[in-house]
């Protein structure tokens, strides 16, 4: 596989700027999706317009740095790493050089699930979600482009705290991608790239079915669980069932950054109601 890592501009939220560090061209970075056994042959490539050194440290891998050094490449460069995935997970990849809050905070991070020898049980959805911190020398929603903050990140006060890049990426006003039938069921994976905090996930309006903390495929999963904590450089794999329609929102649980700073995606069910469920009487 292949990962090409990319400076670029884009909008945090309408009018609001800021120079993100990207896998791909996107954040989270690709979802990687391998078995246990499986050999990943990664190329990784830093675009030549780029102006920093970056690579990438595997969750997933065991050798020196997850593959940091291996990976270390410079702009207008290619490297290239192999390594087996040995053991079952969701596990997160991110940048790994010196500034690595830095990197990881601009939107280096991203997960590689190794699935057990037999797989995974099917579902009719899968999500992927990522959140992360920026921390940026505006205010949050103050138009025009904002500069990366070192300062505002040592102290950990970020201006977003985010779910896939944007402030409300992934929720109907915005990208919608995430729609599904009542009846139906859905496995979400969520990595925290951070840098710095951890995220108490929650899904408005029901619960995790089944939550597999940390990512931790080999373990059994806890099940009806309302709030579950995912640390930074961490992940976790949870399901989720639909018995009446409506949005359900994917939240952090530290509200404040729900209402203020952007992380928030929605699940949108559609289907009949099933008043036996649920049912607004007046
Ligand atoms: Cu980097």
């Amino acid at each position: 596989m292949e990962l090409e890592t990319l400076e670029q501009v884009a909008e945090v939220e309408p009018g609001v700027t800021f120079t993100y560090m990207t896998f791909n061209g996107q954040v989270p970075g690709p979802f990687i999706r391998t078995r246990v056994g499986d050999t990943v042959d990664l190329i990784i490539r830093n675009h030549e317009d780029n102006s920093m050194v970056h690579n990438v440290d595997f969750h997933a891998c065991r050798g020196p740095g997850g593959g940091a050094e291996a990976t270390n490449v410079a702009p207008g460069e290619e490297r290239q790493l192999r390594f087996k995935v040995t053991y079952p997970g969701a596990f997160v990849y991110h940048c790994a050089v010196a500034n690595v809050d830095y990197h990881i905070s601009a939107g280096m991070f991203g997960i590689i699930l190794v699935e057990p020898e037999e797989g995974l049980p099917e579902v009719d959805h899968e999500f992927y979600l990522g959140q992360h911190e920026l921390y940026t020398n505006g205010k949050t929603g103050q138009k025009g482009h904002h500069e990366f903050d070192f300062t505002r990140m040592a102290m950990e006060d970020p201006t977003y705290v985010l779910m896939n890049g944007e402030k409300y990426a992934i929720t109907p006003d915005n990208y919608a991608e995430m729609n599904v039938k009542t009846g139906e069921t859905a496995r979400i994976f969520y990595g925290v790239g951070g840098p710095n905090l951890f995220s108490s996930f929650h899904p408005i309006g029901s619960v995790w079915d089944e939550v597999w903390e940390q990512g931790a495929l080999a373990s059994e999963p806890m099940r009806y669980v309302q709030t579950t904590p995912v640390l930074p450089g961490s992940a976790c794999v949870a399901t989720m069932s639909f018995p009446v329609p409506g949005d359900f929102k994917l939240v952090d649980h530290a509200l404040s950054r729900v209402a203020r700073k952007g992380a928030l995606a929605i699940i949108t069910a559609e289907g009949p109601e099933d008043t036996d469920v649920f049912d607004p009487v007046r």
